[in-house]
């Protein structure tokens, strides 16, 4: 276990040193020539949001490539992977410095939301954008050459499309028909995390280490399912934590009651509340009034919400696990099976 920690230090101080090597070519892409204050901005900013998360889905398409290729990778093959890592990790950046601005978020890794710094503020969504406009750069400097690139471009399109799909999804729900309770239904809480959550979070990492195994993407359609499935119950836990987490430790303070979220919560307790509960839930879901919150917060205690969700997170892994199994491949199912165990029962 010792020697497992220590090479997973080693790996993430690796995947860190690409991070640093990545941004100073940003900086001095000839394609923009900086002044001083710019080139400060873009410095800080990408500090500030790019690699402060828990890097999972980054150093997934890593460990993802490391299995796929059976052995140990040169230098070149982690220095490569790694760079589609951060391509990851900077998607996510930009998709959450977003997310916080719409989810009227405070707190984002344990600091204040990018948007929420005085000096930052409306330009936090150019921020979002110049992100964005990052990934293809970066994708260009270092995988034009492969044979694989247009797949890779297309595969990041694919996956953001998908995305702010699945981010329109979560925001009308909640606005639509102003608080309407009666249509947060299991169906319609799967369908907006499948496209909000899972396929940039666990589908992508997992096809851009099969790109660059030379692998091609549309044989592995059951694997994708299964990672699709484990998006769903990734997003169930952060919808959890939303709410039970330790905001110290998860480092960002929920906003899911206030916001009037079709958390995986809300639906749950939908469907056992009584009619009393209804009721307090109709009066008080989706009001910024902290009394209110504690309201809906003691009736999940109330309703057990803590046992429910913990069930679901046994039956889950278990369901989970056995679709792993049942993938032809032994390399497919130790990629799934490293992805699952990093995020069981996580606390954060
Ligand atoms: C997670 O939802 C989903 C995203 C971060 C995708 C955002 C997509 C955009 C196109 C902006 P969440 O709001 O529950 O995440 P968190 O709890 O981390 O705020
Ligand atoms: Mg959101
Ligand atoms: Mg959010
Ligand atoms: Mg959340």
């Amino acid at each position: 276990m010792a020697e497992a920690n220590g090479k997973a230090v080693d790996l993430k101080t690796n995947f860190l040193q690409i991070y640093s090597r990545l941004k100073s070519d940003i900086l001095d892409d000839p394609a923009f020539s900086f002044t001083e204050d710019s080139r400060q901005w873009i410095d800080r900013m990408l500090d500030y949001n790019v690699p402060g998360g828990k890097l999972n889905r980054g150093i997934s398409v890593v460990d993802s490539y490391e299995i796929l290729k059976e052995g140990q990778l040169s230098d070149d093959e982690f220095f490569c992977a790694g760079v589609l890592g951060w391509c990851v990790e900077w998607l996510q950046a930009y998709f959450l410095v977003l997310d916080d601005i719409m989810d009227n978020s405070h707190t984002r890794r344990g600091q204040p939301c990018w948007f929420r710094l005085p000096k930052v503020g409306i330009i936090a969504a150019n921020d979002g954008i110049i992100l964005r406009n990052h990934i293809p750069r970066i994708l260009n400097r270092h995988f034009r050459d492969k044979t694989y690139y247009v797949h890779l471009l297309d595969l990041f399109n694919e996956v953001e499309f998908q995305t702010a799909s699945g981010q329109m999804l979560d925001l009308i729900t909640t606005h639509e028909g102003e608080k309407d309770l009666s249509k947060y239904k299991m169906p319609v809480y799967n369908r907006i995390v499948q496209y909000k959550t899972a396929y940039y979070s666990f589908y992508l990492p997992v096809a851009c280490a099969l790109l660059m195994a030379g692998e091609t993407l549309d044989n592995y359609v059951d694997a994708k399912r299964v990672l699709v499935e484990m998006g769903t119950y990734f997003q169930v836990q952060d919808d959890y934590l939303d709410c039970f987490g330790d905001p110290e430790f998860i480092g960002k303070i929920g906003t899911d009651i206030e916001d009037f979220k079709c958390s995986w919560l809300v639906v749950k307790a939908l469907e056992i509340a009584d009619e009393n509960q209804l009721k307090i839930l109709e009066e008080n879901y989706g009001k910024s009034d902290p009394a209110c919150v504690t309201k809906v917060k003691s009736l999940y205690n109330d309703l057990n919400l803590r046992a429910i969700f913990s069930e679901y997170e046994r039956t889950s892994y278990e369901q989970l696990i056995s679709a792993i199994e049942a993938q032809p491949s032994k390399q497919v199912q130790e990629v799934l099976k490293s992805f699952l165990h990093k995020i069981y029962k996580r606390q954060k």
